[in-house]
């Protein structure tokens, strides 16, 4: 396990990117949980998709001279949408007006800087007909007795296998990955995710096609020693180096320029540039990493805030980062 960690240990410093359908109304990645919206009224997003300038070597470009060393996109966000080319499902880039696997080229953008390529997969899905309809659902209704009617004909059975069939695609189809960073965000209906995920199926077919990947604590796996490589605060300062039984554990925090992970036009929020070097300081001082988000517009851009913060990153990291 510290041999497959030894790179990410050393470059501590990546760039995380929330991109989905949830860019265009821009207003918060869970804007379908937080509104109620339908797959219907989502509809008009999925439509509109068309990131016209979406340049991904001008992305990589600027997460290396911000001293980033490695990458981490959402492949499929809570929404359903998919910015790959999947197989099973039409829910997909590859079907909008801009008609590409934004994830193939993004892939191979960012390898061409010798940044290391991360996917973040959540298991939670707000499109699939099949996932079950829970408490944080769109479609959630305050009636507890009312969700054994909402959720007849629904099949995590089948679920399940779509998740398995998407992963197998991200883990075949790109060349060799460097870490997965699945999403859960809640433990599932039951307090069991890993139940819902089928999540030591899941770890175990992940490490069959990727040796030497690693991946993130968010398989509901805690109890088991090998289920997941590190740690995931979220947008919160550790107080001191995590331990688990006396020992410590290696850990990456997640964190925002502003409050949401996707393109939030509105938001005031912003951190500044001595917050975010405190940040990335006092992460590495206490043996973590930084994993700093950028949510592109709908149109594929990084918003100029995120850029001038990135290149304040650069500065800094061009004297006093590790090679
Ligand atoms: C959370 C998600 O619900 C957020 O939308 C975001 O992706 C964050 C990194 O993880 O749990």
């Amino acid at each position: 396990k510290e041999q497959r960690l030894a790179w990410w240990v050393n470059d501590r410093f990546g760039m995380f990117i929330h991109w989905g359908l949830y860019s265009l109304p821009a207003r918060h990645e869970w804007v379908k949980h937080n509104e109620r919206l339908t797959n219907n009224d989502y509809q008009k997003y999925f439509d509109n998709f068309n990131p016209d300038l979406y340049n991904p070597k001008e992305w990589a470009r600027m997460a290396k001279a911000a001293g980033m060393k490695y990458a981490v996109i959402t492949t499929k966000h809570h929404e359903g949408f998919c910015l790959f080319d999947s197989k099973y499902t039409d829910y997909k880039a590859t079907n909008t007006a801009i008609k590409k696997d934004l994830i193939k080229e993004w892939v191979d953008a960012f390898r061409a800087e010798g940044l290391k390529i991360g996917f973040y997969y959540s298991l939670i899905d707000w499109h699939h007909p099949d996932f079950t309809i829970d408490r944080v659902h769109p479609q959630r209704v305050s009636d507890p007795k009312e969700y054994e009617k909402l959720n007849k004909g629904r099949d995590m059975a089948k679920y399940r296998t779509y998740l398995q069939n998407q992963l197998k695609e991200l883990m075949t189809n790109y060349g060799k990955i460097d870490i997965l960073w699945t999403d859960f965000s809640y433990p599932g209906e039951n307090g069991k995710g890993h139940e819902d995920w089928n999540s030591l199926e899941v770890i175990k077919l992940v490490r069959k096609l990727q040796p030497g990947i690693i991946i993130n604590d968010r398989l509901d796996l805690n109890e088991y020693e090998d289920g997941g490589d590190f740690v995931t605060p979220e947008q919160y300062k550790v107080a001191e180096w995590p331990t688990r039984n006396g020992k410590r554990i290696n850990w990456e925090t997640c964190q925002t320029f502003s409050g949401s992970w996707g393109y939030y036009r509105d938001e005031t929020s912003w951190k500044d540039n001595k917050q975010l070097l405190v940040l990335l300081i006092e992460s590495v001082s206490k043996g973590g990493n930084l994993l700093l988000n950028v949510g592109p517009t709908s149109r594929g851009l990084f918003d100029t805030r995120a850029q001038d913060r990135l290149l304040g990153m650069g500065d800094w990291m061009k004297v006093n980062g590790r090679s």
